[in-house]
This record gives C-alpha cells, sequence and structure tokens, in this order.
C-alpha cells in the first residue's frame, strides 16, 4: 500500500507547461487573467483562446480551482488555483494552500485525469515559505491518494534545482 502510494508521487525539474500530463495546475490569481511567473507561462504556451476561456469564468476565489482547456499545451486540461498571499502565517494561509491542493484533485477527479503535475502554489509572487508550503503539498497529495485511486501519477514540477531537493527532503519527511 505504501510502495503503490509512492510510486504515484514523482519530482522532475523543470518547466510545467512541457509536461504531456492529463492536467497541469496553474498558479493562478483572483482574477484568472493570467500574471508572471508560472501563470504567464502558461498562458504563453497555451496561447490566447485560454485567456478568453477564462475571462468567460470570470474570476475564482482564494483556495478555490477552475478547470480550462490546454489548447497548445501538451496537457488536455488545465486547472486554476488561487493561493494565498503569504502574510505572517495568521491569515489561514496554511488551510488555504491546503484548499488549493484538495480542491485541484477534486476538480482532476471531475475531468477524469489520471495525470496530474503541479507547480509550487504561492510559493513565488505570492511568499509563502517553501518548505511550509512543500509539507502542505505533500500531505495533501498523500491523504488523497490513499484514498482514491482514479489518480495514477501526481508529478510536482519544481523549478530549479533548490526547489527539487528540498521536495526530495520533505518527501522523506511525510512518507516516513
Ligand atoms: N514551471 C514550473 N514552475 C514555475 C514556472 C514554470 N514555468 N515558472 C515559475 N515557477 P509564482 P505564486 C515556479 O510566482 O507564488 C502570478 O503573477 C516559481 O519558481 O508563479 O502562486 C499569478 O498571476 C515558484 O516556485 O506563483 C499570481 O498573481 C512557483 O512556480 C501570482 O503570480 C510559484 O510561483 C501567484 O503567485
Amino acid at each position: 500500500m505504501e510502495t503503490n502510494l509512492r510510486e504515484r508521487i514523482g519530482f522532475v525539474e523543470g518547466d510545467i507547461t512541457k509536461m504531456d500530463v492529463d492536467a497541469i495546475v496553474n498558479a493562478a490569481n483572483t482574477s484568472l487573467l493570467g500574471g508572471g511567473g508560472v501563470d504567464g507561462a502558461i498562458h504563453r504556451a497555451a496561447g490566447p483562446e485560454l485567456l478568453a476561456e477564462t475571462r468567460k469564468i470570470g474570476g475564482c476565489p482564494t483556495g478555490e480551482a477552475r478547470v480550462t482547456k490546454g489548447y497548445r499545451l501538451p496537457a488536455k486540461w488545465v486547472i486554476h488555483t488561487v493561493g494565498p498571499i503569504w502574510s505572517g502565517g495568521n491569515r489561514n494561509e496554511d488551510e488555504l494552500l491546503a484548499n488549493c491542493y484538495r480542491n485541484s484533485f477534486e476538480a482532476a477527479i471531475e475531468i477524469g485525469a489520471v495525470t496530474v503535475a503541479f507547480p509550487s502554489i504561492s510559493t513565488g509572487a505570492y511568499r509563502f515559505p517553501m518548505e511550509r508550503a512543500i509539507n502542505i503539498a505533500l500531505r495533501e497529495t498523500k491523504s488523497f491518494l490513499q484514498a482514491n485511486q482514479s489518480i495514477k501519477k501526481v508529478t510536482f514540477v519544481c523549478f530549479g534545482r533548490e526547489v527539487y531537493n528540498k521536495y526530495q527532503e520533505v518527501f522523506k519527511e511525510v512518507f516516513h
């Protein structure tokens, strides 16, 4: 059971827009109209049709998730979720970040995604402390995969070697 669970989680260093999976997750903002970081990269790679679709959605509250097609991306779907802006830790940031993972997984199930890739939500422009965010990401993923068999592989796409190493470290703690 635990071995199977570990095999369903992977880590790669690179750019999430290149991932050939059913769904990639975007670290968006509440407008869903694009921005910098991973959001900007996803919009650039998907093409203008993505913005046309997110305009119609009309926004997304922090912690929730919305689905669009992937257009020119290798991924069939994009799950847009809005992470919390870090402001010291007393504004429900941990719970809101956990909600991003839970709601993204729920969205993945609804569209029938079997393979899903995540960036490190909130750890760039939104300044959530990296190790703390990775802990939340991996704990939520563990409990989701334990309770649900439909998703076969969750890949964390790490932007840079340092981030990759940090994921490996926290993975050992969470899946000891
Ligand atoms: N692939 C994978 N990871 C990436 C990529 C990429 N192509 N580019 C950056 N990262 P951020 P946030 C990493 O700032 O903190 C946007 O403007 C990056 O190194 O993209 O949730 C939105 O519109 C970092 O580890 O997202 C929002 O306004 C992680 O992705 C705001 O930023 C998240 O960094 C959201 O901020």
